[in-house]
């Protein structure tokens, strides 16, 4: 890849961070910055300099808000990509087989795909002031793999569903108390926090780390086959009335009517 426009990728001390670098979106995600994530997770898989790998959002409002609905909304899509394909599925596939552990440091919002992505994480520390949620019911979407299933598996099921069915925003207390979080610190703290997480795992077997990894994996994998059903879905789902009718509230700042696809 000849040069990185939305994302930011900086390697310190065994710890390398993947920054989504489009605060004027909320960090919202566009095909190329899924590219450019993809480019730079398999930087930090092959490097040996790197143990440990940290994905946050630049500025202080947004770690992740998810696909960019402004992108989708001009051109029916997440815009251009080198492959041609949009690999957010790709994405989420390397964040669970990077045999190091992955943190995302949580900035801000994290909602919709930008949710997701914190839920794949090996770890989440947030600041105080992150938001956590889910929208694709409101504005078009859904994630019926991972996004959904796997994260069942982290708060309950019950609440899983209350996320998805409800699409409500939770603070990072909440997300602490249901497990979705490990830690919570003050913004001002959250690079700091991060780096003492690393250290430690930095300081420990990487072949044990990596065999724990794919171990903790192994129970869930079935939901890669799950996943791929569900962005089959997404795609047709995607073009139809019902979805378009999300996407267009969104631009124009209303809420949705859906009451006709009842
Ligand atoms: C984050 C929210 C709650 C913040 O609200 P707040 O504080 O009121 O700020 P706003 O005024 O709303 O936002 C400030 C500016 O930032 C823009 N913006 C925010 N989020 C996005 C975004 N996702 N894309 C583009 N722009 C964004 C606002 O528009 C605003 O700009 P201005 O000032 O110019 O008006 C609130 O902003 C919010 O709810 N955002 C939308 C969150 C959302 O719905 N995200 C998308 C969820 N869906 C997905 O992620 C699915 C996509 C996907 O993952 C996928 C995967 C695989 C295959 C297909 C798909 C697919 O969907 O096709």
């Amino acid at each position: 890849m000849a040069e990185l426009t939305d994302v930011l990728y900086e390697v310190e001390d065994g710890l390398a961070t993947i920054t989504i670098n489009r605060p004027e979106r909320m960090n919202a995600f566009r095909a190329r910055t899924i590219d450019e994530m993809n480019h730079c997770m398999k930087r930090a898989w092959a490097s040996a300099d790197v143990g440990v790998v940290c994905i946050t959002g630049a500025g202080d409002r947004a770690f992740c808000t998810g696909g960019d609905q402004k992108q989708r909304a001009e051109t029916g899509d997440y815009g251009p990509s080198e492959s041609g394909l949009f690999e957010v599925e790709y994405l989420h596939r390397l964040i669970r087989e990077i045999p190091k552990p992955v943190i995302a440091a949580v900035n801000g919002y994290a909602i919709g795909g930008g949710h997701v992505l914190h839920v794949l994480c090996d770890l989440s520390i947030a600041s105080d002031n992150a938001v956590f949620g889910q929208t694709g019911p409101r504005v078009g979407s859904f994630d019926a793999g991972f996004g959904s299933a796997y994260l069942a598996r982290v708060v309950g099921e019950k609440r899983a569903r209350e996320i998805w069915f409800l699409c409500r925003q939770y603070s990072a207390e909440t997300a602490h108390q249901w497990g979705l979080v490990n830690a919570v610190v003050p913004p001002a703290d959250l690079r700091a926090e991060v780096r003492r997480w690393a250290d430690e795992m930095l300081a420990l077997s990487p072949t044990a780390l990596r065999f724990l990894k794919q171990s903790f994996n192994v129970d869930t994998e079935h939901l890669a086959g799950v996943g791929q059903l569900a962005f089959s879905g997404l795609q047709l789902f995607v073009e139809s009335e019902e979805a378009e009718e999300g996407i267009r509230a969104f631009s124009e700042k209303r809420p949705p009517d859906f009451a006709r696809f009842r």
